[in-house]
């Protein structure tokens, strides 16, 4: 018995950049958070993926499997019935997509539309039942330190290099107190990808916060901007700091390096031949 749904999808009669289009314009939404679904549509095309483990070779973006419960109510995925349901009309007008193609490319274009570098994308995710779920605690706990990201992300097949440099996705967004406890932005720009998050982590001085929720940091000079445990470890692990420096001094390595690691991520439990076609999409602002 295998869990994934035995069709195969039509995938290659899709045209992506047409979907990549779509989904680029729901992105502008002034009634949500600082006006862009870009950053929750990023946090769901990641913990989508998140909970690969590379032993077993369970979980990751094949599946889609956060469309069931109790993958969808694990306390990591709090808040993002927002992201899939505002991707229900992409996948209504294009039903030949996977759910698990849709977040992922959501993802991407989510990246590339704020700023961010082009993400090779390849399609071809199949679609899971219930029963292919992982179980709960593969998405990182924010409230750890550096041993507990090492077990997350060396569990997935990443590096420390690869950890830091996906943690710059934090750049974007903020933390909600109904989802996650946590509150505020890391950075004042939270719709633009750029290297924000590790010049903050570096040049700001971080505080805790005396607050009556969990345990966070804020910076003392406004106390607006946020930085997790997970984050402030960062700077005080010997092997990770480097990499905060490195990536706070120079962008484009940071864009590289994200890039490579968040379509690593992407790709993580998606069966290949390595004959697929590899998309890199035009930005919308491009194709005027
Ligand atoms: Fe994250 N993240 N993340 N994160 N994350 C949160 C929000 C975002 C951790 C914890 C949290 C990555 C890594 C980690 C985004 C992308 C990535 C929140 C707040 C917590 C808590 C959720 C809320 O309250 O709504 C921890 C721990 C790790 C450990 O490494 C990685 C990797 C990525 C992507 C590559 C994005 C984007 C957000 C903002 C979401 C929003 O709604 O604004």
């Amino acid at each position: 018995f295998s869990p994934v749904s035995p069709k195969p999808p039509v995938h290659g009669e899709l045209n992506y950049q047409k979907v990549y289009n779509q989904i680029a314009d729901i992105l502008e939404d002034n009634d949500w958070d600082d006006g862009s679904l870009g950053p929750i549509f990023t946090r769901l095309a990641w913990h989508a993926s998140g909970t690969y483990d590379k032993a077993t070779n369970t979980g990751g973006s094949n599946g889609a499997t956060m469309r069931f419960a109790p993958e969808s109510e694990h306390a990591a995925n709090a808040g993002l019935s927002v992201a899939r349901a505002k991707l229900e009309p992409i996948k209504a007008a294009n039903p030949e997509i996977t759910y698990s193609d849709l977040w992922s490319l959501a993802g991407v274009v989510s990246i590339q539309e704020m700023g961010g570098p082009t993400i090779p994308w390849i399609p071809g995710r199949r679609d899971a039942e219930a029963i292919a779920a992982t179980p709960d605690g593969r998405l990182p706990d924010a409230t750890l330190g550096s041993k507990h990201l090492r077990d997350i992300f060396y569990r997935m097949g990443f590096d420390d290099r690869e950890i830091v440099a996906l943690s710059g996705a934090h750049a974007l967004g903020r933390c909600h107190p109904k989802n996650s406890g946590f509150d505020g932005p890391w950075t004042t720009s939270p719709t633009l990808v750029t290297n924000g998050y590790f010049k903050e982590l570096l040049e700001k001085k971080w505080v805790e916060k005396k607050w009556k929720g969990p345990k966070q940091y804020v910076d003392k000079e406004t106390g607006d901007l946020m930085m997790l445990p997970t984050d402030f470890v960062l700077l005080q692990d010997k092997s990770f700091r480097p990499w905060v420096e490195k990536y706070a001094a120079d962008e484009k390595l940071w864009f590289n390096d994200f890039a490579s690691a968040f379509h690593k991520l992407q790709e993580l439990g998606v069966p290949r031949n390595g004959s697929e076609k590899v998309y890199h999409f035009k930005r919308t602002d491009e194709q005027q």
